[in-house]
């Protein structure tokens, strides 16, 4: 199963995977529990960010 593919607005469950789908340097379970989408390389909390954003550029 690819945990990069889905739609956010389905999600029901805890998001528990650690990966980073839209490579914003946060992982999805950070971006669901922080409200923010993980498919949305723009949209992230800085303050969550485990390596730099190079996603900024591009938003
Ligand atoms: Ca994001």
């Amino acid at each position: 199963m690819d945990d990069c593919s889905y739609l956010t607005a389905s999600i029901s469950e805890t998001v528990t995977s650690t990966s980073d789908c839209d490579g914003d340097g946060v992982p999805n379970n950070v971006e669901a529990t922080d409200g923010t989408d993980g498919q949305d390389p723009c949209s992230f909390v800085l303050a969550s960010a485990s390596v730099a954003p190079n996603a900024l550029e591009r938003c």
